[in-house]
C-alpha cells in the first residue's frame, strides 16, 4: 500500500486528491492546522479515512514530524494562503506559508524521505502580466501579486531541490480550477452562490470588481488527476495544466445566471456597468471598486500540450458543465438553508 501525505488536505484540491488516492488504495495522511473549533473543511466526509497530522507550513519541526509519522512515498504540497486579494492585506503571512512553507516541506523531505516523490502546487498567477499567449512551461514569469511572487519562490526552490539533491520533485503550473467546493471568496463561487440566492429571493444583487479579466477555468477533480500522474512518471518535470479556453468574468456571470434561470441585460461600462434581470427589470449585478486589485492579471490562457502528450492527461469537465454543476449545487445548498 502506497502512503501519501497531503498538505492543505482540508482545501478544495486536497479533498478531491484525497478521494482519488483513497480510491487507488493509498494510505492518506493529511496535514491540518490547529483551529479553535475543529473543522475538517472539505474532507468532513472523509474524516474517518484520512490520517490527520497537526502541523503548519510555517513550522518546519512540525513538517519533519509529519514526514516521520507518515513515511510517505508521495508528498503533495497543496497548503497555501491561496486567495490573491488577501495577499496584499497579508503579504508576510502569504510569503511565510507559500514561499518559506515550500522550502520547509522540501527540507523535511530531503532530511527524512529523500527517496519520496514531491508535488508542488504552482500557479498560472506566476505568469501575471503575460509575456506570451497562450502560456506554456517555457513562458517567462511576471507575477503581479504578493501571492504570485511567493508562489514563484516555491516553484523555483522545487526546481532547485530537484537539481541540487536529485529529489523527484515536480511543479504543476495549474490554471484556475473551481468546483462545488470552491471557497466563496473566489469569483466563480461568489457568482454561483449569488445567482442561487437571487433566484431564491435571498439576495438582491451581486457586487463584483473587474469584469473584464479573463481566466482559463477547469474543474478541480480533473486537475488533481494531473498532480498524481506527474508523480507516476520515470522522471520529474514541470507541467502546465489548463483547458486552453479563456472567458471574462462577465461571461461567467452571464452563463451562471442563465443556468439559474435569470436572463441578464447589460448596460453601462466601467464602475457604472450593471446587469438587470430581463424578467423583472431589477438590477442584479453591480460594480464595486472595493473589489479591484492593486495590480491585475488581465488574461490567462494555458497550453496543456506537454501534459496531454507526456502524461496522457485530458480534462473531462467542460466549462458549461463546470458552471452547471456549481450553480445546481448552490441552488440546492441555499434551498436547504433555514
Ligand atoms: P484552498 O482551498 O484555499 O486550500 C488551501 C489549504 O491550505 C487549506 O487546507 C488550508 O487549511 C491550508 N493552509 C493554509 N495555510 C496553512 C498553513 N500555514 N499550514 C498548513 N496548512 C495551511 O486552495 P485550493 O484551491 O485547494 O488550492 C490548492 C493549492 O493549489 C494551493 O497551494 C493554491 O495556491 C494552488 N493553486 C490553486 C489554484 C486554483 O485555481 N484552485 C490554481 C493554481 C494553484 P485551512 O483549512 O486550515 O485554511
Ligand atoms: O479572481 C476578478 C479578479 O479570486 C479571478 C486562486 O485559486 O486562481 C485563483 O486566483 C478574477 C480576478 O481568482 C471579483 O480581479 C472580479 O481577475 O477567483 P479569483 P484568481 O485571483 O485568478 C489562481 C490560478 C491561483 O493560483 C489562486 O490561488 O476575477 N474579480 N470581481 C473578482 N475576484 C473576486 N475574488 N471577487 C470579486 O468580487
Amino acid at each position: 500500500m502506497k502512503r501519501a501525505l497531503i498538505t492543505g488536505v482540508t482545501g478544495q484540491d486536497g479533498s478531491y486528491l484525497s478521494e482519488l488516492l483513497l480510491d487507488k488504495g493509498y494510505e492518506v495522511y493529511g496535514i491540518m492546522r490547529r483551529k479553535s473549533v475543529v473543522d475538517y473543511g472539505n474532507v468532513e466526509h472523509l474524516k474517518d479515512k484520512i490520517k490527520f497530522i497537526y502541523a503548519d507550513m510555517t513550522d518546519v519541526v512540525s513538517l519533519i514530524s509529519a514526514m516521520k509519522i507518515s513515511q510517505a512515498d508521495e508528498i503533495f504540497n497543496l497548503a497555501a494562503q491561496s486567495f490573491v486579494a488577501t495577499s496584499w492585506e497579508q503579504p508576510l503571512a502569504t510569503a511565510d506559508i507559500d514561499a518559506v512553507g515550500a522550502i520547509n516541506i522540501l527540507e523535511a523531505v530531503r532530511i527524512v524521505r529523500p527517496e519520496a516523490k514531491f508535488y508542488q502546487a504552482s500557479t498560472s498567477e506566476m505568469f501575471g502580466l503575460v509575456q506570451e499567449i497562450p502560456q506554456k512551461e517555457t513562458t517567462p514569469f511576471y507575477p503581479r501579486s504578493p501571492y504570485g511572487v511567493a508562489k514563484l519562490y516555491g516553484h523555483w526552490i522545487t526546481k532547485n531541490y530537484r537539481e541540487s539533491y536529485n529529489l523527484f520533485a515536480c511543479s504543476g503550473i495549474l490554471f484556475n480550477h473551481e468546483s462545488e467546493r470552491r471557497g466563496k471568496e473566489f469569483v466563480t463561487r461568489k457568482i454561483t452562490d449569488a445567482a442561487a440566492r437571487i433566484k431564491l429571493g435571498k439576495q438582491q444583487y451581486l457586487e463584483l470588481g473587474n469584469m473584464d479579466s479573463k481566466r482559463d477555468w477547469g474543474h478541480s477533480a480533473d486537475y488533481v488527476k494531473a498532480m498524481w500522474l506527474m508523480l507516476q512518471q520515470d522522471t520529474p518535470d514541470d507541467y502546465v495544466i489548463a483547458t486552453n479556453e479563456t472567458r471574462t468574468v462577465r461571461e461567467f456571470v452571464d452563463i451562471a445566471f442563465k443556468k439559474a434561470g435569470i436572463e441578464l441585460a447589460w448596460k453601462g461600462s466601467g464602475v457604472n456597468e450593471t446587469a438587470t434581470n430581463k424578467q423583472n427589470g431589477k438590477v442584479v449585478v453591480k460594480v464595486n471598486p472595493k473589489f479591484f486589485r492593486p495590480a491585475e492579471v488581465d488574461l490567462l490562457i494555458g497550453d496543456p500540450t506537454k501534459a496531454e502528450t507526456n502524461l496522457g492527461w485530458k480534462r473531462e469537465v467542460s466549462f458549461e458543465q463546470l458552471v452547471s454543476r456549481m450553480v445546481e449545487n448552490d441552488i440546492r445548498l441555499v434551498g436547504e438553508e433555514k
